[in-house]
């Protein structure tokens, strides 16, 4: 694998992976640690098949709750969400954000090129017919579905533990033939998107890069670590990739 002191003056394609941590400094809390979304909530309720199937009301109220939060207008995208924007609008070569986070950030910052594997907090998806549709509202009480009319069957259009990720070709074929691979405030901990470095390091010709608080679960699977908050690290990542584009 091609090892690299410093990133600056190369091209080629760029996928970044983020998760809960790039929107804690906009003011959303991540999942794990204290102060994390699971301290309140027992996640084989709320984000399991099986937690929905016994229980849909309570897990309608946590995204509810998070929707509420999201919609909220203090809530904002940071300096991260917005310097991962302009590297798209400027580097020479294709840049992918996958992102594991269901609110819009990214999007509300200008990021064109985004999937969100785990599903988004702004859409509602359809028990029955599976059409999604953009949802603003609680979902706690019962809804017709705009697309075939049911009621009473939707659910937030997120990927829960057992369910497969969304646009999972697209991403590996991104991960296979990428320069740069950038891990962003993500714990490492749930898979595939923990698993995304080792696709990158087997395909063998990326640099591999984790932006974080602290030390993750998979720190020791990148080529390079830099510790600190999101809003700080990423702006300045991002500047010094610009500063060498096309070197
Ligand atoms: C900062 C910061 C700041 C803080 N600046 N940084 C055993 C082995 C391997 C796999 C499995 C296994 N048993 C079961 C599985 C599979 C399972 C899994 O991974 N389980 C693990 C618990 C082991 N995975 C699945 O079921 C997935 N599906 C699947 O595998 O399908 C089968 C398949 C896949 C591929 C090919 C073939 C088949 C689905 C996973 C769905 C996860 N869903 C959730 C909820 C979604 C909706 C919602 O938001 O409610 O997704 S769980 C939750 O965790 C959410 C997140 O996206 C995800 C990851 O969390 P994230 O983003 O990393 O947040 P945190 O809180 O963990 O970390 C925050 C980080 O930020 C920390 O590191 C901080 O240090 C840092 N930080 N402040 C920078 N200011
Ligand atoms: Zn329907």
């Amino acid at each position: 694998m091609r090892q690299r002191e410093s990133v600056v003056g190369i091209g080629g394609r760029i996928v970044v992976l983020t998760g809960a941590g790039i929107s804690v400094e906009s003011g959303l809390p991540s999942f794990r640690g204290a102060g994390g979304l699971w301290q309140g909530w027992r996640l084989e309720e709320v984000a399991t098949p099986e937690g929905f199937a016994r229980d849909p009301g309570l897990v309608q109220r946590f995204y509810d709750e998070r929707r509420r939060q999201l919609l909220d207008p203090a809530i904002q995208p940071n300096a991260a969400h917005r310097a991962l924007a302009e590297l798209e609008r400027c580097w020479p070569d294709p840049v992918l954000v996958v992102t594991q986070n269901i609110d819009d950030l990214h999007e509300r910052a200008g990021t064109q090129g985004l999937i969100h594997m785990h599903g988004e907090l702004l859409k509602a998806r359809c028990g029955s017919c599976a059409g999604v549709a953009s949802w603003r509202a609680d979902l706690a009480i019962d809804h017709r579905c705009p697309s075939c009319g049911g009621t009473c069957s939707l659910r937030p259009h997120v990927v829960w533990f057992g369910e497969l990720p969304l646009e999972l070709d697209a991403i590996y074929k991104a991960l296979e033939s990428c320069a740069l691979f950038v891990a962003i405030g993500t714990s490492g901990q749930v898979y595939p998107a923990a698993g995304f470095v080792e696709a990158v390091r087997a395909a063998g010709r990326a640099h591999t890069i984790e932006l974080n608080l602290e030390p993750s679960a998979f720190s020791a699977r990148f080529a390079e670590h830099r510790q600190g908050p999101a809003a700080e690290l990423v702006p300045r990542f991002v500047a010094e990739l610009l500063s060498g584009a096309g070197q």
